[in-house]
């Protein structure tokens, strides 16, 4: 599942693509890449496309001081020799222009919405791209001792990502902050050309011109042609009003609406509002409270031709907020009358005794799918890795009471069947992961669970009582599930899984 960078290797010339209109992560990740084949006496080359050349103060300050030698191509390359690697963003996606090319490869950090590029490596839980070809150099034995332009690049990638460090929450990014070699008075002036007086300008004026709705507590911001980076910083910005809970920014260019989006409130998905504002019609994606997307201009003129933009945005945020049930299982008083009734499949499942795969005592990141949990090996603990791919972390009196366990080795790829990711954990102390499947062996339910169902009309977000921080979305023909022997265990099963693990009674 994991690509090594040993893997690109073979591959020569080797060319390296920024996502257009590319921000310090995306430059810092190809210039990290670029000086690593560069050692390694390959021909390479960083490039981007787009409508426009870098404009902001502080990249194109970022590039010359630090020597970035990065291309900008005016004309789409129809093919590529030899490797194309996307940094930043993933290649056939949105934000990224499509080139052909003899090989593909895909380096990355947000929500995997690619998946037919073999080559990929994808870490969502990451701060920034930087951070993961970092590692990934590191992995290499790779040396940074003496690159100051090398780390201070880096750093600056990370640092704008993350909200000046302000939403760094995976250790890696605070490791590679730490050891990394970084010109801090760069930094510093850096941080302080963000914008140009224009920009400034731009930024004022936006501001005035907000919308705002006060049942949904959202803005929404029309700006002027900028940087969409600067779309970024006036988003940020706007998310600090009190009254503001979420926000859109957005700007209309040539080939359609490039915007921003901010949440600060838990009932809404930054990176999830992003993808329902683009529908059809572009892409949208990013983090939890920051996400941005593309509308094409051909596709809405051809579904909207008559509203404007600002219309378009209101509605869609209107309907977002309308539509959406939201169901705290905590409170929520479920009505089971038109539900049926299902009992789950017992289908095979991993398990793993935490102690066997590291010594007890040692902290370790369980990383799945659905995020990563920091956890302490212990004595007593066992790993359950369900059909999903999720893993449950037990004692050992709840496993036995609640599985009846074999010898046999566990497949990953037969019994979970819905994985794409395969979960693993990794040792904090020396760096190492292991895959938790290589140790799991099979086990089996015995307990009978029933539960009450009912195919979803319409989008709802469930806050379960295992997880008040975060809800899960279920879409038109996902299922809303509870427990018959506990009406407040409520969640939300896709479709597909929904099939193979329950069958009605
Ligand atoms: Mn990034």
């Amino acid at each position: 599942m994991s690509m090594r960078l040993k893997e690109l290797e073979q591959f020569n010339p080797i060319t390296i693509q920024c996502h257009d209109n590319p921000d310090a992560d995306a430059l810092a990740s190809g210039f990290a890449l670029y000086t690593y084949f560069r050692e390694m006496g390959k021909e390479v080359r960083i490039v981007y496309t787009g409508s426009s050349r870098i404009q902001k103060s502080n990249l194109t300050m970022m590039v010359k001081e630090l020597n970035i030698p990065v291309i900008y191509l005016e004309d789409v390359q129809k093919h590529v020799n030899g490797l194309l690697i996307t940094v930043d963003c993933q290649y056939g996606a949105g934000n990224v222009t499509k080139m052909s090319a003899d090989e593909v490869a895909i380096i990355d950090h947000h929500q995997q919405e690619i998946s037919d590029v073999m080559l990929t490596e994808i870490r969502p839980n990451l701060g920034s791209c930087s951070t993961l070809i970092w590692q990934l150099m590191k992995e290499e034995k790779f040396s940074f001792a003496g690159k100051e332009d090398l780390g201070t690049a880096l750093y600056y990638g990370l640092y704008s990502d993350t909200n000046q460090f302000a939403e760094i929450h995976n250790p890696l990014d605070m490791d590679m902050r730490d050891a990394l070699l970084c010109n801090q008075s760069l930094i510093r002036r850096l941080r302080n050309s963000n914008i140009s007086l224009r920009e400034l300008e731009i930024a004022g004026i936006a501001l005035i011109k907000h919308i705002y709705n006060d049942d949904y507590r959202y803005a929404i911001i029309k700006s002027a042609p900028c940087d969409p980076n600067l779309l970024g910083l006036i988003s940020d910005f706007l998310l600090q009003v009190h009254e503001v809970d979420t926000c859109v920014v957005y700007h209309e260019q040539k080939e359609g609406y490039k915007y921003s989006v901010r949440s600060c409130v838990k009932e809404c998905r930054a990176d999830e509002l992003a993808g329902f504002l683009a529908a059809d019609m572009g892409s949208g994606g990013g983090h939890v409270e920051k996400a941005g997307g593309f509308i094409r201009k051909d596709r809405y003129e051809n579904n909207y031709p008559t509203l404007h933009s600002e219309g378009y945005f209101s509605q869609k945020m209107n309907e977002y907020f309308e539509r959406c049930q939201i169901i705290d299982a905590v409170s929520y008083e479920i009505d089971i009358s038109d539900m049926k009734k299902y009992v789950k499949r017992k289908l095979p499942r991993g398990y793993v005794f935490a102690k066997e795969i590291m010594p007890v005592g040692t902290p370790a990141t369980l990383r799945t799918l659905e995020g990563d949990v920091d956890l302490r090996i212990e004595n007593d603990m066992v790993f359950v890795i369900g059909i999903k791919g999720e893993v449950y972390v037990i004692d050992g009196k709840e496993f036995s009471d609640s599985y009846q366990y074999t010898e046999e080795s566990y497949e990953m790829q037969q019994y979970a069947l819905l994985a794409d990711y395969e979960p693993t954990v990794k040792n904090r102390i020396d760096g190492n992961s292991v895959a938790l499947s290589s140790f799991a062996k099979v086990c089996v339910s015995t307990k009978d669970v029933c539960v009450y169902a009912r195919e979803l009309d319409d989008m709802v977000k469930v806050f379960t009582i295992q997880d008040r921080e975060r809800y899960r979305l279920g879409n038109k023909g996902d299922f809303l599930v509870v427990r018959c022997d506990e009406r407040h265990d409520i969640y939300v099963v896709k479709r597909e899984t929904f099939f193979k693990a329950y069958e009605e009674l």
